[in-house]
C-alpha cells in the first residue's frame, strides 16, 4: 500500500523550519541565516523511504505583513500552502511563545489541519523542567496531535517526529520520482545560495532588499558555468554588496561556489553582477519579473 502526503513546516520567522527541513532530509536544499525572514518561497523537500513518499514544504515565516508587496508575498506562501497540506508541523522556541507566534497560530488554526506542534532549539534551553510548563500552555492555545521538543539542529528527537509524521501520511499513490529532491530547477536552488551568502553577510538590513536571479547554467563541459544577477534597490546598495575593490562580491562568490558545487556534483565557475531595480521590494511587476510568481 502506497502512501503520499504533503507536510508543511510553519511558524514565525527564525523559529528554525528551514533548518528542520534540512535535517528531515538529510541534506542542505533550504537557505539559512541567524536573520529572520531568510525564507521567501514556499519549497518542497521531497523523501521517499520505500512505500512512503512525503513533500515537506517549507515556507516562510508567518508574521504580520508589513506594507511591502515582498512580505505581502512571503505571507501567502505561508497562508497557501496550509490549505493545500495533510499535515502541519507548527514550530515554537522552546524559549518561549511570544507575540509573534500568535499570527503562525491563527493561521494553523484556520487552516483546520491535523497539527503536531514541535517545540525548536531545546538545546538552548539549560534547564529542561523550564518545557512543561510551555506543553501547558500550548495545550491550551492549540488543538495539537502531539507536542514534541526538539533541537533541529543537533538532530535531537528527529527519529521520534519522522515517526509520528509518517505515521500520519495516508494512502496514495506518490507524485514524485523516488530520487528527486525538490520541484524547484536548479537555477532556483543555486539563486537562494547566493542568496543565503548575501544573508549571512550583508548586515541586519540591506539583505532583505537583496535578490537574485540566474540568468545562465551551463553543465555541458567539466566545469559548470554560472552566470547570477544580484539585484538591490540602490545604488548607495550596489556599492555595498561588491565591497571595496570588489571584495565583498568576490567573497560571496567563493562561498557560494562550494555549495553550488555540492549540488552539481562538479566544480563550478561562478560570475556575479549587481544591478540596480529601484524599489523592487514594493512592486508586484518587479516581484514577478524577479521570479516571486503566487
Ligand atoms: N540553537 C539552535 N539553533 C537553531 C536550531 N534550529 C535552527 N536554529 C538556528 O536558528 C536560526 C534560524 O534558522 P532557520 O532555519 O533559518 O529559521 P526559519 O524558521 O527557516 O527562518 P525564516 O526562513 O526566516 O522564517 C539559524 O541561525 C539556525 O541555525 C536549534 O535546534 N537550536
Ligand atoms: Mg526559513
Amino acid at each position: 500500500m502506497k502512501r503520499f502526503g504533503f507536510v508543511a513546516l510553519v511558524g514565525r520567522p527564525n523559529v528554525g523550519k528551514s533548518t528542520l527541513l534540512n535535517h528531515l532530509l538529510g541534506r542542505k536544499l533550504s537557505i539559512t541565516s541567524r536573520k529572520p525572514q531568510t525564507t521567501r518561497h514556499a519549497l518542497l523537500g521531497l523523501m521517499t523511504e520505500g512505500d512512503v513518499q512525503i513533500a515537506y514544504v517549507d515556507t516562510p515565516g508567518l508574521h504580520v505583513p508589513r506594507e511591502r508587496a515582498i512580505n505581502r508575498f512571503m505571507v501567502s506562501q505561508a497562508t497557501s500552502t496550509l490549505r493545500d497540506v495533510d499535515l502541519v508541523v507548527l514550530l515554537i522556541d522552546a524559549r518561549g511563545l511570544k507575540s509573534a507566534d500568535e499570527f503562525a497560530l491563527r493561521a494553523v488554526e484556520r487552516a483546520n489541519r491535523p497539527t503536531i506542534c514541535v517545540i525548536n532549539k531545546v538545546d538552548l534551553l539549560g534547564d529542561k523542567t523550564r518545557l512543561l510548563p510551555l506543553i501547558a500552555e500550548l495545550d491550551q492555545v492549540g488543538s495539537f496531535e502531539a507536542i514534541i521538543p526538539i533541537s533541529a539542529l543537533r538532530n535531537e528527537a528527529l527519529d521520534t517526529l519522522a515517526r509520528e509524521i509518517a505515521e500520519r501520511i495516508p494512502e496514495g499513490e506518490h507524485l514524485y520520482l523516488e530520487d528527486q529532491v525538490t520541484d524547484r530547477p536548479a537555477e532556483f536552488v543555486i539563486s537562494e545560495m547566493i542568496r543565503e551568502k548575501l544573508m549571512r553577510r550583508l548586515g541586519d538590513e540591506l539583505p532583505h532588499r537583496t535578490t537574485v536571479v540566474v540568468d545562465r547554467l551551463d553543465q555541458t563541459r567539466a566545469v559548470a558555468d554560472v552566470d547570477a544577477v544580484i539585484y538591490v534597490e540602490r545604488k548607495s546598495q550596489k556599492s555595498i554588496a561588491i565591497g571595496r575593490g570588489g571584495a565583498m562580491l568576490k567573497s560571496i562568490g567563493e562561498d557560494a561556489r562550494r555549495d553550488i558545487e555540492e549540488l552539481l556534483g562538479q566544480k563550478a565557475m561562478v560570475r556575479l553582477w549587481v544591478k540596480v531595480d529601484a524599489g523592487w521590494t514594493n512592486s508586484a511587476r518587479a516581484l514577478a519579473r524577479l521570479g516571486y510568481e503566487s
